[in-house]
Formats: C-alpha cells, sequence, structure tokens
C-alpha cells in the first residue's frame, strides 16, 4: 500500500497544462466548412410550417422598433442572423428573419402580448449552446434574444441569494459570485456562453449536480413573460414558502414553450476554499462503478464530481487538442475524474490520497494523477470539458443525453457501437465511412451517460441506424431519453419512450393552457 502511495505521488507533478479555454465563450466548430442544412429541409419528412402562424411584415418591424426604440436592438441581415439561426452542433438551421434583443421585461412583455394577438411564433434564445436544437427557429419564427438583459439586480451575502437578469452569462455570474465568496451552484462546459436564464429554461444539471443537486431545488424565484404578455414574478420569494402551487417549477426546463423567463433568483453556496482534482485510468467498467462506490464512501461530504470518460472519448479529445493525455503511462479503457470540495486543504488531501492509495492498493485503479494547483486542476477540467467540442470536431456528433440504471449505462455505448459496425458505417480513421465512432462519458455520479456519435457528416442513414433504436433501448432498461438536455427538437417526437401517456396528456393540456394560440417556441418538446 504505502508503495502504491508513493507511486502516486510521485505522479503528482506530471499534470501539464492544457489548453486553458474554459475562461472563453465555448468555441463553435468549423471544420467541416459545410453549410449547415435546413431543419425544415433535412426533417420536411416530420415537419410543416404551420400556416395558422403570421409572416412577417414591414407593420411588425415598424412596431417592434417601436417598442425597441433603437433599431440597433433588432437584427434582420441575413449575414449577422446567421449565428442565430444555428444551432451549436451545426445539425439544425431556422429561416428567422428578425432577432429582438430587448432590454427592459416590461419591453418582452409588450413583444408577447403583440405576437399572441398576431399569431407571430416566437422562439426565446439565451446563449445557443443548447444540444437538442430548441433554441434556433424551425422554420420563420422571431427570435428574442435575452443577451441583453445582462444585470445583476442584487446579491444578499447573508443569505447567498443571488437576482440577476435572465441574459448574465454563467460564467459572469460565477465570476460575480466568487469576489464575494460564492459559488454558481450549477457548472458546465458551455459556461463562457449560456445564459442563466437559458440553463433555467432547460433545467440543465452539469459538472456538479452530485454536489449542490438540481437547479429544481437551488432556483428560489423566476421572472417571467407569458405567452399574452402577462409578467408573472416569484423572484423574491423566500427559501421557505408554502403558498400554493409553485409555478416556477413549470417554467424550469419548459425549454422556451410557457414563457420567457426574464429573471432569476438562485440560492448560493459558499466557494469551496479547497478542491482537489484526481484523474483515474480504469481497467473496466465494472471497476469505475466499484471506483464510484467506494469515493462516495471514503470522500462523502467533500465529493464534488465524478465523471467518467471511456478510451475512445479521450482518443478524439487528445487528437482534437493536439495534445498527450493527462495519464502519459499507456491507453486505458476507462478514465474517471473526480473532485473534491471543502473547506480545509490538509484535511481534504488527506481523505483524498487515503481514497486513492485503498482503491490502487485494491487493484481499482491502474494509475492517475492528482493536480497540485488550481491551474493543473484548471486544465484537467478543460480536458474533461473539450468532449464535447471533440466530438463534433470530425463534422458532426448524433448525441443521446440519458439516465440509465448505472449497471446497464455503458450497455447502451457498446449496443450502439455495434448496430453502426453491423451496417457497416464506421471507421474511426479512414474518410470512406461517415461514423468515426460511438464514445461514452458523462456524470457517472448522476446515473447521466452521454452517447456521442461522432461523424464525418449528418446523414439520414446513420440517422435511421441509430433512432429509435436508441431509444428503445432505454426504454427496456427504464431510462429516461433525455437526462440533461432536453428535448428541443430532436426528442419532440420520442417523449413516449419515457412519458406515460397521462403525463403525456397533462404536459400538453399544461401547454395549452398557458399558450392556447401556441406562440412560444413551436415544433418542439411536446
Ligand atoms: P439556449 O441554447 O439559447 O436555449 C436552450 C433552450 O432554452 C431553448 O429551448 C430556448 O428556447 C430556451 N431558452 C433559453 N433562454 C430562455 C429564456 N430566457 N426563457 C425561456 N426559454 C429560454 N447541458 C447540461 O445540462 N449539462 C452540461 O454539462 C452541459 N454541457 C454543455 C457543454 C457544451 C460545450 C455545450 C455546447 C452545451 C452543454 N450543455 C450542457 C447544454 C445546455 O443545455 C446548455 O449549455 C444550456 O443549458 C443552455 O443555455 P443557453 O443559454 O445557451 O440556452
Ligand atoms: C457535458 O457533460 C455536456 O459535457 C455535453 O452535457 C454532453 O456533448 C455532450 O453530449
Ligand atoms: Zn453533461
Amino acid at each position: 500500500m504505502f508503495k502504491k502511495q508513493i507511486l502516486l505521488s510521485a505522479r503528482l507533478g506530471s499534470c501539464q497544462a492544457l489548453n486553458p479555454f474554459r475562461a472563453n465563450a465555448v468555441s463553435r466548430f468549423y471544420a467541416s466548412g459545410k453549410a449547415v442544412a435546413l431543419t425544415a429541409d433535412t426533417y420536411s419528412d416530420k415537419v410543416q410550417r404551420d400556416s395558422k402562424y403570421k409572416k412577417l411584415d414591414e407593420k411588425d418591424l415598424l412596431f417592434f422598433r417601436d417598442i425597441l426604440k433603437d433599431g440597433n436592438y433588432m437584427i434582420s441581415n441575413e449575414q449577422d442572423l446567421e449565428f442565430y439561426n444555428e444551432d451549436w452542433m451545426r445539425k439544425y438551421k431556422g429561416q428567422s428573419q428578425l432577432v429582438l434583443k430587448p432590454k427592459t421585461t416590461e419591453q418582452v412583455s409588450e413583444i408577447m402580448k403583440y405576437c399572441n394577438a398576431q399569431k407571430l411564433a416566437v422562439v426565446p434564445q439565451g446563449g445557443n449552446t443548447g444540444l437538442v436544437g430548441g433554441s434556433i427557429p424551425v422554420f420563420d419564427e422571431i427570435i428574442l434574444s435575452l443577451s441583453n438583459m445582462n444585470k445583476i439586480r442584487s446579491f444578499d451575502s447573508v443569505s447567498g441569494i443571488l437576482k440577476c437578469d435572465a441574459g448574465v452569462i454563467l460564467e459572469n455570474a460565477d465570476n460575480f459570485l466568487a469576489e464575494n465568496g460564492y459559488i454558481f451552484p450549477l457548472d458546465l462546459g458551455a459556461k463562457g456562453s449560456c445564459h442563466v436564464g437559458g440553463v433555467c429554461a432547460t433545467n440543465a444539471g452539469g459538472l456538479r449536480l452530485l454536489r449542490y443537486g438540481s437547479l429544481h431545488g437551488t432556483v428560489l424565484g423566476l421572472e417571467a413573460v407569458l405567452p399574452d404578455g402577462t409578467i408573472y414574478s416569484s423572484i423574491d420569494a423566500l427559501r421557505k414558502d408554502n403558498t400554493g402551487y409553485d409555478f416556477k417549477q413549470l417554467l424550469i426546463g419548459s425549454e422556451g414553450t410557457l414563457g420567457v423567463i426574464t429573471g432569476v433568483s438562485i440560492l448560493c453556496p459558499s466557494r469551496p476554499t479547497s478542491t482537489n482534482v484526481a484523474f483515474l485510468a480504469v481497467s473496466s467498467y465494472e471497476t469505475v462503478q466499484k471506483v464510484f462506490v467506494g469515493a462516495r464512501k471514503e470522500l462523502s461530504e467533500i465529493l464534488s464530481a465524478f465523471e467518467f470518460m471511456d478510451g475512445k472519448s479521450q482518443l478524439l479529445t487528445g487528437r482534437y487538442l493536439k495534445a498527450d493525455h493527462p495519464i502519459e503511462s499507456g491507453d486505458y479503457p476507462f478514465y474517471v475524474l473526480i473532485e473534491t470540495s471543502g473547506s480545509n486543504r490538509d484535511h481534504d488531501m488527506e481523505k483524498l490520497e487515503t481514497f486513492l492509495a485503498n482503491a490502487m492498493e485494491e487493484g481499482l485503479v491502474d494509475d492517475g494523477i492528482i493536480a497540485q494547483d488550481e491551474a493543473q486542476s484548471q486544465s484537467l477540467w478543460s480536458w474533461r470539458e473539450s468532449i464535447p467540442e471533440a466530438s463534433a470536431h470530425d463534422g458532426g456528433v448524433y448525441k443521446y443525453d440519458v439516465s440509465i440504471p448505472l449497471k446497464d449505462l455503458y450497455g447502451l455505448v457498446e449496443a450502439a457501437e455495434t448496430k453502426l459496425n453491423e451496417a457497416n458505417l464506421v471507421d474511426i480513421d479512414s474518410n470512406d465511412k461517415p461514423v468515426v465512432g460511438a464514445i461514452g462519458y458523462g456524470h457517472l455520479g448522476d446515473g447521466n451517460l452521454h452517447l456521442n456519435v461522432c461523424v464525418r457528416e449528418y446523414n439520414k442513414n446513420i440517422e435511421k441506424t441509430l433512432e429509435p433504436f436508441v431509444y428503445e433501448w432505454i426504454q427496456e432498461k427504464q431510462g429516461s431519453i433525455s437526462a440533461e438536455h432536453g428535448l428541443g427538437f430532436q426528442k419532440k417526437n420520442y417523449i413516449g419512450y419515457s412519458k406515460s401517456d397521462v403525463e403525456i396528456k397533462l404536459i400538453k393540456d399544461i401547454k395549452n393552457h398557458y399558450d392556447p394560440n401556441g406562440i412560444l417556441n413551436p415544433y418542439k418538446y411536446v
């Protein structure tokens, strides 16, 4: 045991500095250089423009200009519209002719009131980092961007309650909190671009849900504009309040289909003063689960993240970053990133080292490194957070973000791989085949797998091979077809694989009640 402890310690210095692009806006990949196909063309068999929606005309533009007071808050030229019409994966593309960028909740209300009366369809948009095609139009819907509503409203340094506009970029909110000794209770790779309102609208999970829980617990109140222009606000809600239905919970995860979130109040924990990150090599998925059980037991209250990655995801990330893997001693089938967050560095480090020494002693961990300082921790996180970009780098990616009981979780990657191989679609090195490979990684601590099928081009043959196969597989294992990214456009027709008829009817009833004209984010969700 002692020897292995030394062995592990000897590696402490070997954590090299990786690409630290975490602090920047999440980059978009343009590797293929190919234009993005219109969603309306790619999926013409699934969706047609609904003629009940009015087409935008000159009179509408005049009205919006009047509300926004400034032509700069409207975008209507083709080149500038492109960013707002295309999604991050370059898989979906809408045909909106207009982006509105209001600065106040009252302006959002006036816009919605008008659109509802005129039956103009609207897509609320945050940082446009969503991964299910929910943030962009399918046809000519107006895009309502929250990016000009970007002010911190207040922060109470006793309770830790932050109130801010919906368009505040997540990383800016977290930097503000850091100055005050607090942390935003959600972190994710898109933090440099996604909005606080956007993460609430998608109920994003991210890298530390294991520690801080879901936004359904941490969001205290929301301000939102309903489809008819009504301003709803629970932004001044207190932590405990059992008076009536908790309407904000319907908005969290509603993906822009029930209301436009304009303000958020969220309970933020104290920022941990001691964090450690370890990156470990593990020989099988069975063993990954054993390491997780051990980490929960031995690290207990200081465990703040438990991420797993398969070997192929690491190969593609290394290729993309043009960097050596953090663990240089060889290629391993699985890797685990463990983070601890606490308040006493010596205590936390001692716990982590004891846990790792035990894990090595039991033969659960083959090799590993522990970051020695903040820069090395950031580098290891940066490596993990680069996987989505690496996945899409060769031309595109079919994403399946799923919850599956842990024992079966990685089986989905193997099943998808087999299916794609049977269809003779895969070659990791040769451009002759459209699929680069199926990789698996994710938030193991939350039972959340990301199956990414990395492709050289989007094509129907690949999609038909994977869908509904993947959804059927998940249903059989009593999983969920969306753990954290939502339904959006991609999964609208597949909700039945995770929700019962009764649940779907209730969802539709709620949608029809609050948005009887169906103007908010149509063709998506349900
Ligand atoms: P958008 O993409 O603009 O919109 C997403 C949806 O929310 C759309 O349906 C839109 O209509 C709606 N919406 C946005 N803003 C509002 C608003 N103010 N009011 C009403 N509706 C609104 N997700 C995770 O859960 N965990 C992760 O770890 C994670 N990592 C990611 C890493 C990368 C590199 C990328 C690109 C994405 C990642 N995501 C992750 C996806 C995630 O859903 C988004 O990053 C984020 O939650 C969306 O925020 P956004 O502001 O970009 O919203
Ligand atoms: C992550 O965990 C995000 O990195 C993105 O949720 C997952 O790329 C994906 O599929
Ligand atoms: Zn994720």
